[in-house]
């Protein structure tokens, strides 16, 4: 087996058994970004083998807020499947993960291709949706801690998505109020603008970045435009709910 396969084996299994891990640097300082993203193919690739079907990719770490809470000062992508598709107003089971947490995010369903250098232009008219949505992340590794290269070849912490309604895209999403509540009280409150300046630019980022990776962005896919603030840790007994002007509201409460 190559270390690719090795270390692929090792965050698909953490993931399947939510089970914390070292991380991979530990062991490989050297571990570059591209090896990393090798991982991460290879690690989903075993998820779709055992039955799940891809739905589209998350970006990552596109807003300060998110960098500055984990600490790495660069985005990245990850794989969604829809083994990922947490039900709107339903519950999430935390002993299914190791340190969940919940963060604000916009989201895109897509109609056309995009792959390599698109304009924002063109990747608004790709656009055939917009909704609310949290994203919930949970590193595998120990401490919720990681480089990019370990955050990356853990496919950047996915691990669920919670989607409110669609809606066209003929509002001006570029500065959208964003609150997001634990049962009714607001605990992070940001704005669609926090997310690169202007949540669109995540999404010409993300057709450049699968592009480097050989594989584009799809009719049919939705892309996660990153967290607008910090992340949520959740517990037990907590409904989170998150409010974006004009777009609608999304939530889920937490069981054990
Ligand atoms: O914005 C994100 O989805 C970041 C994911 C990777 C870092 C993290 O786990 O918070
Ligand atoms: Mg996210």
């Amino acid at each position: 087996m190559s270390t690719i396969e090795e270390y692929a084996e090792i965050v698909d299994e953490a993931q399947r058994t939510a089970t914390a891990i070292a991380q991979l640097t530990t062991t490989n300082p050297e571990l570059s970004v591209d090896d990393a993203y090798a991982i991460q193919k290879v690690s989903v690739a075993r998820r779709i083998a055992r039955g799940e079907k891809r739905i589209g990719i998350k970006m990552g770490l596109t807003s300060r807020a998110k960098m500055q809470q984990v600490g790495v000062d660069q985005a990245a992508w990850g794989r969604l499947t829809d083994a990922m598709i947490l039900e709107e107003g339903g519950t999430l089971k935390k002993s299914n993960f190791v340190h969940p947490r919940l963060e604000p995010e916009v989201v895109f369903l897509l109609n056309k291709r995009l792959s390599g250098t698109v304009t924002e232009l063109e990747a608004m008219s790709a656009v055939e949706a917009i909704a609310p949505a949290m994203e919930l992340i949970d590193s595998r590794y120990e401490n919720f801690k990681f480089t990019l290269s370990d955050v990356i070849a853990d496919n950047t912490s996915s691990s669920g998505l919670v989607i409110g309604a669609w809606r066209s895209p003929d509002v001006d999403f570029q500065n959208l109020g964003m609150v997001m509540f634990v049962n009714g009280r607001p605990v992070q409150i940001g704005s669609s603008a926090a997310i690169l300046g202007h949540p669109v630019r995540s999404l010409v980022m993300a057709a450049k970045m699968v592009a480097q990776s050989g594989e584009s962005l799809e009719p049919g896919d939705i892309v996660m435009a990153g967290g607008a603030t910090a992340a949520h840790a959740v517990s037990v007994g907590e409904t989170i709910s998150l409010e974006v002007q004009h777009l609608g509201s999304v939530s889920i409460s937490v069981e054990e």
